[in-house]
């Protein structure tokens, strides 16, 4: 079981599983061996009935698909669908959150309310929308609809573009990639890749491009930005992770998804007097609310809920037997979780008018009825508690702590009123800190399951480089105790360690969902105003990666990391190694034009070694790579830098 996961408390349920012929993840991926070649390597299309198609460019034939598409064609085609795949997902559910933003606005008796006024007019003040003395629902109101607007709107910019640093968005203009509307550039980018459309393969990852900015800086920022007026800005915060959380003596609620607008609200029921009292009626101590991927997230960031796993252990958890609901909203949910629901007594509902699943019971969670759905759902968890027959939770559960948003990294800098990027700044000038590395992304069953994370994050900070992470990856290196402050001393290369200790926090930021990459763009581009470390973010000694990735959303936001400037590197493979011409492109020449490219490596050393030589490359260009002793830079100072 050691090659399936390096988390014990995995081995044990997919070994127990396997025992009583349960399926999982794992033996439906070891039944697709050997996996089809070329759609491993992008070669394989589908785009119209011709075919399908799958070519062989190194071999006699056949060297082009039906309609004489080469392999650099049917390459691109594939890669930039994904990008509108994963940009569709999250942009889908910002435009839900500006939805509930408007009704927080103007309904004030549904249940959703504004938080957090200092993030709203922050937000407000980006997108011009006058602030000073209107009343806070007025100002929600033109946020939520200016929000909208971005979407749908046919001409302009989507609006978040213009945080980036200048020269970024000249950079784009120039490419003519400033994304317009948030659907109209997903729509074009399908169009384009229709059969016989765009048939250039750099033209069409021009558009592959500006449909991930469409994402990274539209509509993931719209759900971050939004999600925080909504729901609070996260702060660091304790809490705990793996399936060892789940309660042996309390009801059991798993919320899976991605949307925190049912979280949110099931937070709320679950601490319902009424219904805490028929949970001790039914014989359970009290209800214990847990997650599962990016909703786990959502709530551990904001409320310090606790995170039952991350998208491999969905299975795991129900086959604990202690699971008495599971709660599914949208994205990375398993379509065999109603079978294996089916073995123990879990029941498993879903929320979503977009997310239907067979033999699942739904509760249409409308934003008009929200509260009340979320107490319907957890009465019928209670109800099934009684149902519990043989229990099995893993004793496994790790310390974290979380919530390293842009906002609270400037607190934990700085404080109240001298926060600000400067110290980060200082210290990756000085050399303490070598540079910050994005860790993100899902987790994949073709390999050993949170090893690559673990181990990639593990080299990463003995280099004195500090890692941000969001998703499933932030999981995974939250069970190896990464997560906690005393994590600095056992882990980190000195210099880190001592900024980690001085400051008080752990080597390794964890800054939400997958979303909430947007905060890590955010955090680049003040990286860059405050000065010192270049005009841009391409200038910046910074990498991102995603070692065990496996979503269209993770392409979507891989190519607007690289697109904002990012040398952005991904294990397990990608699907482009058919074609020679388009790896050049985007590992090679995007290089010359974004100034951030792709790779890909499996192995997480040699993936560590080229983030760091990436990071070594970029502090030689700005004349800080020699050891320095501490110096303490002025403004004066840091503009020198700069020229
Ligand atoms: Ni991201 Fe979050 Fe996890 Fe991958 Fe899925 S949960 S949106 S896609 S699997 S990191």
């Amino acid at each position: 079981m050691k090659e399936k996961s390096i988390d014990p408390a995995v081995q044990h349920l997919v070994e127990k599983n396997a025992q009583q012929g349960l399926d999982t993840v794992w033996s439906r991926s070891d039944s697709q061996k050997p996996r089809c070649g070329y759609g491993e390597q992008g070669l394989c299309c589908q785009l119209c009935y011709m075919g399908p198609c799958r070519i062989n460019p190194r071999g006699k034939s056949p060297q082009k698909g039906v309609c004489g598409a080469s392999a650099e064609v049917i390459v691109a085609r594939n890669f930039a669908r994904m990008i509108a795949g994963g940009a569709a997902a999250h942009s889908d559910h910002g435009r839900e959150v500006a939805k509930i933003l408007l009704l927080a606005a103007k309904a004030p008796d549904s249940g959703y309310a504004i938080k957090d006024v200092n993030k709203l007019q922050k937000v407000a003040t980006a997108l011009g929308i006058e602030v000073k003395d209107r009343k806070k629902e007025d100002i929600a109101a033109e946020v939520a609809e200016r929000a909208l607007e971005n979407f749908g709107q046919q001409e302009g910019e989507v609006q978040f573009t213009r945080l980036a640093p200048p020269t970024r968005q000249a950079l784009w203009q120039e490419l003519n990639i400033v994304p317009r509307g948030i659907d109209r550039e997903i729509v074009e980018m399908m169009h384009r890749t229709a059969m016989g459309v765009d048939q250039d393969h750099r033209n069409i990852m021009l558009q592959g491009a500006r449909t991930a900015l469409a994402d990274g800086w539209g509509g993931s920022m719209i759900a971050t930005e939004l999600q925080d007026i909504l729901f609070g800005t996260p702060s660091p915060l304790r809490g705990q992770v793996n399936l060892g959380v789940l309660s042996k003596d309390k009801v059991n609620i798993v919320v899976h998804g991605h949307e925190p607008v049912l979280s949110e609200m099931l937070v709320l029921a679950s601490q319902d007097k009424e219904l805490l009292k028929m949970a001790k009626s039914q014989g359970a101590k009290g209800i214990n609310l847990a997650g599962i991927c990016c909703t786990a997230n959502e709530i551990l960031l904001r409320h310090g809920l606790p995170i039952a796993g991350n998208v491999l252990q969905q299975e795991l958890a129900i086959s604990t037997g202690a699971v008495e609901a599971m709660i599914v909203d949208v994205q990375c949910i398993m379509p065999s979780l109603p079978e294996i629901s089916k073995c123990y007594h879990t029941k498993l509902i879903t929320t979503s008018s977009k997310a239907k699943i067979e033999n699942a019971k739904n509760y249409e969670f409308s934003e008009k009825n929200s509260l009340q759905t979320a107490k319907d759902i957890v009465r019928e968890a209670i109800m099934n508690f009684s149902r519990r027959e043989k229990v099995d939770i893993p004793p496994e559960k790790m310390d974290l702590v979380a919530g390293f948003s842009h906002e609270a990294i400037i607190y934990m800098l700085g404080g109240a009123f001298r926060g600000s990027y400067v110290p980060l700044n200082d210290n990756v000038i000085n050399g303490r800190i070598k540079g910050v590395a994005g860790v993100v992304g899902c987790c994949n069953p073709k390999v050993t399951h949170d090893q690559c994370h673990v181990n990639l994050v593990e080299e990463l900070i003995a280099n004195n480089i500090l890692v941000v992470q969001t998703g499933c990856s932030a999981i995974a290196c939250a069970k190896a105790g990464f997560l906690v402050p005393e994590s600095a001393e056992k882990h980190a290369g000195q210099g880190l360690a001592e900024v980690c200790q001085a400051v008080g926090i752990p080597p390794v930021l964890h800054s939400g969902s997958c979303v909430d990459n947007s905060r890590i763009l955010i955090a680049l581009s003040e990286m860059v105003k405050i000065g010192g470390l270049g005009n841009d973010i391409s200038e910046l000694p910074v990498a991102g990666a995603a070692p065990e990735w496996m979503s269209e959303k993770a392409i979507a936001i891989g190519q607007y990391f690289v697109a904002s400037g990012v040398f952005t590197i991904f294990g397990v493979g990608l699907p482009v190694s058919g074609s020679e011409k388009f790896c050049q492109h985007i590992f090679k020449e995007f290089e010359d034009i974004f100034g951030g490219m792709w790779a890909a490596e499996p192995d997480p050393g040699k993936m560590a070694s080229r983030i760091i030589d990436h990071i070594d490359k970029k502090r030689e260009k700005l004349g800080i790579h020699k050891a320095k002793k501490r110096v303490l830079y002025d403004m004066a100072m840091r503009r020198e830098l700069d020229t």
